[in-house]
Order: structure tokens, then C-alpha cells, then sequence
């Protein structure tokens, strides 16, 4: 754990009314939003879940560490903006259907708008139909999927033959991720792509932009 750093102590307990004090703080004293993302944040979520798993910490537990969490990341959003806002593509994003996680779905969805590419965030328990609609709406360049459960993240093989039969295949790259998911379930079912991280997501999305 990271001693003494009450960001983390404050996701960790779901202190979510503290939580923006020692945020400011630790930008106020120069620390990259990134690394208080990466070194405080995640890490807190990843001890609960631990936790979790353990049976030392249950769903209330891990419902005030996602709110402090979430509150955290609102105030990093606007620091994590680059300053010129050229779009480079339209990114469509969402956890995928059955599936209620959106902190790390939402991070990977700041941290493309924070690269430039225009994001429309569909929410979680997004279904085949809703992320077609709005890849025809929006002209989308890139689907982003989420999930966190073993049990949801067949719906992206799903959503993937949904898009095909639309007609859409071609015109639109599918990019993969979340906990459970890895580089080869992404191949399995027919997605461009998958990244473990955040930050690896934007750069494959980059990448998948000029592919
Ligand atoms: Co849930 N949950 N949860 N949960 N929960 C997990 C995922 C679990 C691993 C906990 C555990 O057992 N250790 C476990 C899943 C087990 C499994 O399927 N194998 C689990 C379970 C079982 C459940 C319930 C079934 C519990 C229950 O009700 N009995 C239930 C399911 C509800 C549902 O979705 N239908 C449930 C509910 C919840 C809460 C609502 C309480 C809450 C979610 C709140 C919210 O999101 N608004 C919650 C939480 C907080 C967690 C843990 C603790 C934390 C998840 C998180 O936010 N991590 C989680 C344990 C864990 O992951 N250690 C757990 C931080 C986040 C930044 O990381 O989401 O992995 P992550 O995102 C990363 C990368 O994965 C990647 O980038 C992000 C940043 O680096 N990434 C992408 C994510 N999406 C990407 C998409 C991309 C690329 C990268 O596209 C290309």
C-alpha cells in the first residue's frame, strides 16, 4: 500500500467527502494527475477488491471505495484535458450489457477525450442494438467495450456478430477491455483490439485510427 497517502486511505474506506481535499492537495503540491491515478486510485480499488475476494470487505464496502473513487476522478478530469482539442476520431464507449462496472470505463473514456478524441460514453449495460445506433448516429470511427465479469464479457462476442450483421464491420474498429479480458479472448472474438490499462487504450486507439 502506499504509506500515509490519504487519497488512498480516503478510496479505500469510501471516504468520498474527504476524498477531494487530499486530491487538491496532492496537485496543489505538484503530483501528476496520472500518478495519483495510477499510485493512489487504482491501487485502492484493486486492495478492495482484494478485500472482496477475501471475504474481509462486501458489496456497501465496495460501493462507497467506487464513489470516492468516482468523486476523485472528477476533479482530475479537467487536468488530464490536453490543452488543444484537435478531435482525432469518434469513440463510442460502454460497459457492456448485464454488467454495472464504469470506473474503469470511464477513466479509459477521460483519458481518449483528454487525447482528443471525441467520446460519446453510452453507460453501462449497453446492448448490441444501443451501440449500433449510436455508431450510425454518430458516424463512430471506434467501439470501446468494457467488462468486469466473467459472466458479461461473452456480450462482446455477441455485440461484435451484432455489428456484423448490421452491416457495420467495416466501417468501425472494436476495441476490448476490462479485468477479466485478455489479448486472447480479444482474437477469439474477432475484436482489433485489446489493452490492459487506461493509457495502453488511447494509444491503441490512436493506433487503430491510422491501422
Ligand atoms: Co464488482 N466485481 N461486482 N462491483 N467489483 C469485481 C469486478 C470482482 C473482480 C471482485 C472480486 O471478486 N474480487 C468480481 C468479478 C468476479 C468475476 O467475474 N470473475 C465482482 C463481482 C462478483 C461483482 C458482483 C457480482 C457482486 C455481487 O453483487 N455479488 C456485482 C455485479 C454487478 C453487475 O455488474 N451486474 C458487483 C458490483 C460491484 C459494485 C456495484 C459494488 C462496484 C461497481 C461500482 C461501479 O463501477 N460504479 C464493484 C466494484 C467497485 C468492483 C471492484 C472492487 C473494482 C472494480 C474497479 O472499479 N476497478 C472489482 C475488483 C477489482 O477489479 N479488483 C470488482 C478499478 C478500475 C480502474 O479498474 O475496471 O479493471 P478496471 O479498469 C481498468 C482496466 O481493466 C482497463 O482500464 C481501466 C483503468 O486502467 N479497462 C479497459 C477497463 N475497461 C476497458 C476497456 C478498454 C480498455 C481498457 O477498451 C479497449
Amino acid at each position: 500500500m502506499a504509506e500515509n497517502d490519504m487519497v488512498y486511505e480516503c478510496v479505500l474506506k469510501g471516504n468520498f467527502k474527504e476524498v477531494g481535499k487530499y486530491v487538491q492537495e496532492k496537485l496543489d503540491a505538484g503530483v501528476e494527475p496520472q500518478s495519483i491515478i495510477d499510485h493512489s486510485l487504482i491501487k485502492a480499488m484493486e486492495e478492495i477488491g482484494r478485500r472482496f475476494e477475501a471475504g474481509q470487505a462486501f458489496v456497501p464496502e465496495m460501493l462507497l471505495s467506487a464513489r470516492a473513487m468516482k468523486t476523485a476522478l472528477e476533479l482530475l478530469k479537467p487536468h488530464m484535458k490536453s490543452g488543444e482539442m484537435n478531435t482525432i476520431g469518434t469513440v463510442v464507449i460502454g460497459t457492456v450489457k448485464g454488467d454495472l462496472h464504469d470506473i474503469g470505463k470511464n477513466l479509459v473514456a477521460s483519458m481518449l477525450e483528454g487525447r482528443g478524441f471525441k467520446v460519446i460514453n453510452l453507460g453501462t449495460d449497453v446492448s448490441g442494438e444501443k451501440f449500433i445506433k449510436a455508431v450510425q448516429e454518430q458516424n463512430a470511427d471506434i467501439i470501446c467495450m468494457s467488462a468486469l465479469l466473467t459472466t458479461t464479457m461473452v456480450q462482446m462476442e455477441q455485440i461484435i456478430k451484432e455489428v456484423e450483421a448490421a452491416g457495420l464491420r467495416d466501417k468501425v474498429r472494436i476495441m476490448v477491455g476490462g479485468a477479466p479480458v485478455n489479448e486472447d479472448f480479444a482474437k477469439k472474438i474477432g475484436a482489433d483490439g485489446y489493452s490492459d490499462n487506461a493509457n495502453a487504450a488511447t494509444e491503441l486507439a490512436k493506433r487503430l485510427m491510422v491501422a
